[in-house]
């Protein structure tokens, strides 16, 4: 039956760069969940019959707001639900089982890289048919509803055993892993695991350890134990299920300071992150993109080449060297993923990423962590180098673009305000300052369907091509966190050994004195340096 319950607004149901993400205890509120998803609903049009894909990455509180959204969805009029094995589907697995069943759209459950547990972080994220997250004029439309909301729709029925769903249950990995086949020389890599070559993969406690477990060790022959972590735990064993420097270290101290491993890897929250490791190296996720992007024709699913690149904003312009040498276009997008899907689905970008250890492809519209190792090891695998000298020639032959992010996390929301709009207040005579050429508010025209969207970051570009670039993170939900990305290109390969903070030291201290980082948020240093 269908039961129509009365509900008021909530104020802060705002989505920021991806989905509308919260404390758990914000989530728990009553009709709080129920207040956003019919938000969603009340957003779309002409989905009457049609099939929604329900899934997400396992974190705490994941199993209640399933069964509720379930039972939303059959009230608010979908044909069918299709769930994900036990409720699960990392964010790529749930993008592509929408394109491969052709859904109207789907929910993902998920908070991605921020943490788990009771006290830590709980997210709804909508993505549309093309596989890809809702784009703004969406998210705009939710948002707006969400302050006007005054009803929603559920049924009474019963909870459902997620692991028993009949027809209604598709096993994300298995058509995952097929995908990834289809894309990848997996002989070839085999061929390499078979040769003694060894490599360790952080499942975080999160979603991708199943994943990885059966495309690595089952599929691919690594041997067992190559993936760590590798349980979905609802708090991600007390992990920060971020694969950065700092979060992953244990991994990243084995791989590059020891010798038992040529190759690491790590995957976030819900499976879209990635973190590239060989001996010795650490792969900035922009170096990473610009490589992959000069190798991609090395992997069967890419063998004609690619029809262009997209990097967010504060990405470095490593990619872009690649596509001018490629005599193609590098596209410069808002931060967040979804900016990238009008360019994938017109076919004017292949290969995308972002700063923030996200990379992916026309595959599916979501970044794609698995994909990227995979990605990797298909290089490794056709070239027979080690991951230091790839990087390294890469370099040589394009010249090395330091890169750095300075994250100054919790802070208060004011003053966070009032040093971007101190910032932004004073562009014009930042001009011409200590070797600055441009200093702007970014803003994007979507060459597609040609919306604007502004206020995006403000860059500072100095002449010899180094930028340093502010802005405020909109997936937060304590304070605010201020993220300041620093870059500086080099050409000569003798300079490409310098340390990456002391080959940056100078445009550091000057991304910290500009703006007055210390005065205004009494920090005297970031807390995460990535
Ligand atoms: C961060 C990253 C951004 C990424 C987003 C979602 O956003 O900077 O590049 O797309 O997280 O990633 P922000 O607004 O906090 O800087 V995920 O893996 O958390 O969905
Ligand atoms: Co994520």
């Amino acid at each position: 039956m269908i039961l129509t319950v009365a509900t008021t607004p909530f104020p802060d149901q705002k989505p920021g760069t991806s989905g509308l993400r919260k404390k758990v205890k914000a989530y728990q509120q009553k009709n709080y969940a129920e207040n956003y998803i019919q938000s969603i609903f009340d957003s779309l049009e002409g989905f009457a019959g049609t099939t929604l894909v329900i899934g997400g990455d396992g974190r705490y509180f994941n199993a209640e707001v399933i069964q509720r959204a379930i039972r939303m969805a059959a009230a608010n009029g979908f044909g069918r639900v299709l769930v994900g094995g036990g409720g699960l589907l990392s964010t790529p697995a749930a993008s592509h089982v929408i394109r491969h069943y052709k859904a109207y759209g789907g929910l993902v459950l998920s908070a991605s890289h921020n943490p788990g547990g009771p006290d830590g972080d709980f997210g709804i994220k909508y993505n549309i048919g093309n596989g890809g997250p809702a784009p703004e004029k969406v998210t705009d439309a939710v948002f707006a509803r969400s302050k006007a909301i005054t009803a929603y729709k559920t049924t009474d029925s019963a909870d459902i055993d997620l692991n028993r769903l009949g027809d209604n249950k598709i096993e994300g990995m298995t058509v995952y892993a097929a995908l990834m086949e289809s894309l990848f020389d997996f002989a070839a890599i085999r061929a390499l695991f078979a040769s003694g070559f060894k490599m360790k993969f952080d499942g975080m406690g999160a979603i991708t350890g199943p994943y990885a477990t059966e495309i690595l060790e089952n599929r691919l022959g690594a041997p067992k134990g190559t993936v760590i972590n590798g349980t979905p735990l609802p708090d991600f064993g007390g992990h920060h299920p971020d694969p950065n420097l700092v979060h992953a270290k244990e991994l990243c101290d084995d791989v590059m300071l020891g010798t038992a491993y040529d190759f690491g890897a790590a995957s976030d929250g819900d499976g879209d992150r990635n973190l590239i490791v060989g001996r010795g190296v650490y792969v900035t996720p922009s170096d990473s993109l610009a490589i992959i992007a000069a190798n991609a024709a090395l992997a069967p699913g890419y063998a004609g080449g690619i029809a262009g690149i997209a990097r967010s904003m504060p990405t470095s312009c490593a990619p872009d060297r690649v596509a001018a040498k490629l005599g193609l276009k590098c596209y410069e997008t808002p931060t967040g993923w979804k900016f990238f899907g009008n360019l994938l689905d017109a076919g004017l970008a292949t290969v995308c990423g972002e700063e923030s250890f996200g990379t992916g492809s026309n595959h599916v519209r979501e970044k794609d962590g698995l994909w990227a190792v995979l990605m990797w090891l298909n290089i490794l695998a056709a070239t027979r180098k080690s991951v230091s000298d790839i990087v390294t020639g890469h370099w040589k032959e394009y010249g090395r673009n330091f890169y750095s992010r300075h994250d100054y996390e919790e802070i208060e929301t004011d003053a966070a305000n009032r040093l971007m709009d101190g910032l932004r207040g004073k562009l014009g005579a930042l001009k011409g300052q200590s070797g600055i050429v441009t200093a702007d508010d970014f803003a994007y025209d979507d060459p597609v369907d040609g919306s604007h969207t502004a206020k995006q970051g403000v860059r500072l570009i100095f002449g010899d091509g180094s930028r340093i670039i502010y802005r405020l993170s909109g997936t937060g939900t304590a304070g605010a966190t201020l993220r300041v990305y620093i870059e500086r290109y080099v050409a000569d390969p003798a300079r490409h050994g310098t340390e990456t903070q002391e080959a940056l030291a100078d445009l550091i201290a000057l991304s910290r004195s500009l703006p007055d980082i210390p005065g205004i948020t009494g920090r005297q240093a970031p807390t995460v340096i990535t």
